[in-house]
């Protein structure tokens, strides 16, 4: 498949609230399944077991260019069928920017076409009911589109993220989420226990603080309030602990609006943002790119600046 006929497909994934609603069923099943190299562990977590190339996309917010831009530049879709690539997309698809429903459908595409390959994070903008973020303008966008059609896609939308996993490890290496660990991580003896994984669902406040929460450069603060109103902001020594328990050596997350990336707590954190957005002043995106058993001394030299 080549970038036009991508977009071709794309296009008509949005093109009828029927056409939205099919893809987001079908993409509901593949989110929580296991695949080889790529293990579901219910309610919320991935392990990633193999890779030649692991890529990490952070917010899009409704920005296609940089989906467009990322996969060609990477020459993705002319490489997926033949690589063992994995690509995580770290949340935030939509609401801000002026292509929400793009994004989700590129991102949701993605996945039913190479489950193997996708992981497909959850964001603060694909909400649970009781935590919905601000802006959330991707009600107004699904109604400007689909008119009467769009309260059944929005039903539908909130069915999908409700099972969209929270969190994505591999082993020795990267811890995959949309804000930070817990904030209850300090006072756990395991990865699973920590992460709510093995039970029936997640933990209310693990949730809120793997979608919400910020890292904070204060080695005096475990965790303290944030501004944004859930989650809260974590100190390296959270960051210390959930790295422990997970086994990896980087958090690996989006949710920060950067100009591409940020790094906190001693480079143990990534912060990538790829929704190049005017009302953000933003006009760089990155990604990280690590091939299979790379040595990383400097995690700088493998994140890679779309400008
Ligand atoms: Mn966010």
């Amino acid at each position: 498949m080549n970038i036009t006929e991508f977009n071709e497909l794309v296009r008509e994934s949005i093109g009828t609230a029927e056409s939205l609603i099919q893809l987001m069923k079908q993409a509901g099943e593949v989110l929580t399944r296991s695949y080889e190299g790529l293990k579901y562990r219910p309610p919320g977590a991935i392990e990633i077991e193999s890779y030649d190339t692991l890529y990490a996309i952070g917010d899009l917010h409704g920005d296609y260019s940089t989906m467009i831009d990322f996969l060609v530049g990477e020459k993705i879709l002319d490489r997926i069928m033949d690589e063992d690539l994995k690509i995580v997309f770290l949340g935030d698809y939509v609401d801000r920017g002026p292509q929400q429903l793009e994004v989700l459908a590129s991102v949701l595409r993605l996945k039913t076409m190479y489950p193997d390959k996708i992981v497909v994070l959850r964001g603060n903008h694909e909400p649970p009911r009781m935590l919905i973020p601000v802006p959330h303008d991707f009600s107004d966008v699904l109604y400007y589109k689909f008119g009467d059609d769009a309260h059944q896609v929005f039903i539908e939308a909130y069915k999908l993220f409700q099972r969209i996993p929270v969190v994505a490890r591999v082993k020795d290496y990267f811890l995959f989420l949309h804000g930070g660990p817990p904030r209850t991580v300090l006072e756990k003896k395991s990865y699973e226990e920590a992460f709510s994984i093995g039970v029936p669902v997640i933990d209310d406040v693990v949730l809120e603080d793997i979608l919400w929460s910020d890292p904070v450069d204060d080695s005096s603060i475990e965790t303290a309030e944030s501004m944004r109103g859930a989650g809260v902001l974590y100190g390296p020594i959270v960051t210390q602990k959930a790295l422990e328990l997970s086994k990896t050596k980087y958090i690996v997350r989006g949710h920060e609006p950067a100009e591409g990336f940020m790094i906190n707590h001693g480079g143990r954190v990534i912060t990538l943002f790829d929704a190049r957005i005017p009302n953000y002043g933003i006009s760089r995106a990155a990604y990280l790119k690590v091939r299979y058993g790379e040595v990383i001394e400097d995690i700088r030299k493998y994140i890679e600046v779309i400008s």
